[in-house]
């Protein structure tokens, strides 16, 4: 099923984000909840950015946790459970792909935290706002991989006894230094950044879009829609990513690396 842009338009978008993938030596990638959603995984604003009546970004802050702990915990632990039914789709697969073409010229800057990527085989991947597979501790350096696997309504440190939470990056506070700044070099340093499933509405990640233009790199974006950012944009591929993005790669694999 082709996006409904024309025809001629639609092949003319595909071969010209081919070109600028195919004359780049350096690629990033900016992937938001979008990427997902064709893994049966809810987006923000899918629905309606709300959870229990509340805006995500009032259940998804410190302040949230602190006042009520056991209600953050149910929205990550359903989100968790949702995660154990998915798998990664075709999407995340054709960016495995792309990682395979450009090796370690390659980063995937995700602001998702459901580990898809990885799961799909994709290795550079940058999860700036963390991962719901991990917890950490909210008073000693306690932090461990837990999959997905059932959590209690309110986990403890197996260390210290006091509370664990997600470790993701919640709203008002800081990404990870090390992380962001390897994102940010990344969008620095490429010649083509490809934008998938973002509403790119969320801050500072949507601000590598701008970076990226600033240091005059192509940008090409994937999204089932307009976004706040497709006007700025080199070339806009209107439609599911787990269908533009495999047909995109196809086109950049068959082209000898540079
Ligand atoms: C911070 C982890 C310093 C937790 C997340 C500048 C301007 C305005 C506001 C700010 C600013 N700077 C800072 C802010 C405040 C805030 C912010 O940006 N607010 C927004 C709401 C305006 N930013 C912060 O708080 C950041 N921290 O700035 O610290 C500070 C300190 C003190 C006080 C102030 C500042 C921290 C931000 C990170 C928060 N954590 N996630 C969790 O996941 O629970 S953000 C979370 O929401 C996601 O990670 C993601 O980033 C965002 C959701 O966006 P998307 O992933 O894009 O998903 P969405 O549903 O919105 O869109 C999906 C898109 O996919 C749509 O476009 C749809 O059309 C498309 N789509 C759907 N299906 C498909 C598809 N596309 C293709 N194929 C499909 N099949
Ligand atoms: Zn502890």
């Amino acid at each position: 099923m082709h996006p409904h842009v024309g025809e001629s338009d639609w092949e003319e978008g595909l071969e010209q984000a081919a070109s600028f993938l195919k004359a780049a030596s350096r690629v990033a990638v900016l992937t938001g909840a979008g990427i997902s959603a064709e893994s049966g995984l809810a987006t923000f604003r899918g629905q309606g950015g709300l959870w229990e009546g509340q805006r995500v970004e009032d259940v998804a802050t410190p302040r949230a946790f602190a006042r009520d702990p056991r209600q953050v915990w149910r929205f990550y632990n359903l989100r968790r459970a949702n995660l154990a039914e998915v798998q990664p789709n075709a999407g995340h697969r054709a960016l495995v792909d792309l990682e395979q073409r450009f090796g370690d010229d390659f980063a995937l800057i995700t602001q998702n935290v459901d580990g898809l990527h990885q799961a799909a085989g994709s290795v550079n991947v940058l999860e700036i706002h963390g991962s719901i597979r991990r917890v950490r501790c909210t008073e000693c350096p306690y932090i461990v991989e837990r999959g997905v696997e059932a959590l209690p309504d309110l986990p403890h440190c197996e260390k210290c006894n006091s509370l664990l939470r997600p470790d993701v990056v919640w709203f008002e506070e800081m990404l990870p230094a090390t992380i962001w700044s390897r994102a940010e070099l990344a969008v620095v340093r490429c010649q083509c950044l490809l934008v998938v499933g973002t509403s790119a509405m969320v801050y500072p990640a949507a601000g590598l879009i701008a970076t990226a233009h600033e240091h005059k790199a192509r940008v090409i974006e994937v999204n089932l829609q307009a976004t706040p950012a497709t006007q700025g944009v080199d070339v806009s591929l209107l439609g599911p990513s787990g269908t533009v993005l495999p047909e995109l790669v196809r086109r950049v694999a068959t082209a000898p690396p540079l």
